[in-house]
């Protein structure tokens, strides 16, 4: 299986950066192709515990080459801070490779996204701050910055003018911010590009030319297929394509080259930010998943939304990916549970809907239909074949198997790299 691409089922954090880890000794190549140093991944390495951003958790393994690609948004600061502080944990980083033609995030950026946020107020999005959406709305605006000009100082002057033209009147004439000088921005940029050099890559070509050689890429989204910006919930989504087709404009290798698609999917539902959410829970139940699952951002540590299983999403998602594995993730969470509901369908105004409602209006409507599964009390995090697991378990997973639109190959049943069930 020599190109798979691994995406979030649902609304983020559903643990594809534990996912990726898992999968990390038997790839060669691990493509981050969307988003930027919004992500947050926690990777648990023995007692060892990892808070990713910007990089792919390939990062963690040796021998992998870690590859960010055309279709990420890159904050050169952060990316250096990341390197720093995985180096002084005795990671070995210097396989890096980073696209010429991926966008860079500036100060600018960060700057637009919390103001613009902050104009916003009720209309909030919720996003992280970090700069993601004004940086892909200049790379469509055909103002972005891209990691390839910072090594020609005239052309990158010319662009950051260019960029700052539009974004200074705005800054100064209607948020009332002071305007942004091009030199300050352009002497940062460069002040990056020698340590950037050498990690600087056609990485369309070199993920091509592994593929050809046979070699295994990992392609690993970020946030998830319902935050994409097409296939989401707009306008409550991130600013990039993190559904698997992301994987192909967003890293140059082509559609036909995909072998395997591998979604990563909670056994129950969070989201962070604002936006739609059906199985949302405002009780002790939503309470109890965010404590047992330890639901807070990686990034900026906000609480979850936290709600049940949503079995239309997952179809949906492997409609939309053409999912050829699910991994199942967090099922112990639900330990302790005495009835555990599942969304089957939605009513929408009274019609019954049984797939994700095309209209935005219908979804925000949209309350759910559950049926009611049986708990189990056990500690399953010990479980490792399906045959450990309560039958209640059992039953729950293969209930849920039965309406999501493809098979639960992997079951998590605890954070660490070995607490997981192998099923295919
Ligand atoms: P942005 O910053 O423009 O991408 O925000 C737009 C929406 O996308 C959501 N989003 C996320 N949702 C879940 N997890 C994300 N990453 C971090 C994590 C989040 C954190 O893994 O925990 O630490 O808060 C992520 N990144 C973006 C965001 O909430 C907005 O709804
Ligand atoms: P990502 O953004 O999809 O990579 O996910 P995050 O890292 O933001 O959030 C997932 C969290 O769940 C992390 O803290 C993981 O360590 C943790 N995790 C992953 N799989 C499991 C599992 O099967 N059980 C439990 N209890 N935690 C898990
Ligand atoms: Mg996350």
């Amino acid at each position: 299986m020599p190109a798979i691409v691994l995406i979030g089922a649902q609304w983020g954090d559903e643990g594809k950066g534990k996912a990726t880890d898992l999968l990390g000794s038997r790839v060669d190549y691990v493509v981050k192709f969307n988003g930027g140093n919004n992500a947050g991944h926690t990777v648990v390495v023995g007692s060892e515990k990892y808070a990713l951003h910007l990089l792919p958790s390939g990062i963690l393994t040796p021998n992998v080459t870690p590859v960010i690609s055309n279709g990420v948004v890159v904050d050169i600061e952060v990316l250096f801070e990341e390197l720093d502080a995985l180096e002084s944990r005795g990671v070995d980083v210097s396989k890096l490779k980073v696209s010429a033609n991926a966008h860079v995030i500036t100060q600018y950026h960060r700057t637009l996204d919390k103001v613009t946020e902050r104009f916003l107020g009720k209309r909030q999005i919720g996003t992280t701050g970090r700069g993601i959406g004004p940086s892909y709305a200049d790379k469509i605006n055909r103002v972005g910055i891209r990691i390839q000009d910072l090594f020609d100082e005239n052309i990158l002057r010319q662009k950051v003018e260019g960029a700052l033209d539009q974004k200074n009147h705005l800054l100064v004439k209607v948020y009332n911010r002071r305007a942004i000088s091009v030199d300050e921005i352009v002497d940062e940029l460069l002040s990056y590009a020698e340590r950037l050099r050498p990690m600087v890559d056609d990485t369309a070509l070199t993920l091509h030319q592994a593929l050809e050689a046979g070699k295994t890429v990992l392609f690993e989204g970020g946030q998830a297929t319902m935050l994409d910006v097409d296939h989401g919930t707009y306008p409550f989504v991130t600013s990039s394509n993190a559904t698997s087709g992301g994987a192909v404009t967003g890293s140059g290798i082509a559609p036909n080259k995909i072998d395997r698609v591998i979604a990563v999917v909670k056994a129950y539902t969070t989201r962070v930010g604002a936006g739609p959410f059906p199985t949302e829970l405002f009780d002790e139940s939503g309470e109890f998943l965010r404590s047992n699952g330890f639901e807070f951002g990686t990034t900026t540590g906000r609480p979850r939304r936290c709600g049940w299983y949503d079995a239309p999403i997952a179809r949906y998602t492997a409609r939309i990916n053409g999912v050829t594995d699910f991994v199942l993730t967090k099922l112990d969470v639900l330990t302790g549970l005495e009835t555990i509901p599942v969304c089957v369908a939605y009513d929408v105004d009274g019609v019954r809907h049984d797939e994700v409602p095309v209209s935005q209006s219908d979804f925000h409507h949209a309350t759910p239909i559950y049926e009611e599964f049986p708990g189990w009390t056990e500690d399953i995090t010990g479980a490792r074949t399906f045959e450990d697991l309560p039958k209640n378990a059992q039953d729950y997973v293969l209930a849920i198997e039965a309406i999501s639109g493809s098979r639960m190959s992997v079951i998590g049943v605890g954070p660490g790299r070995d607490e997981i069930i192998v099923r295919h």
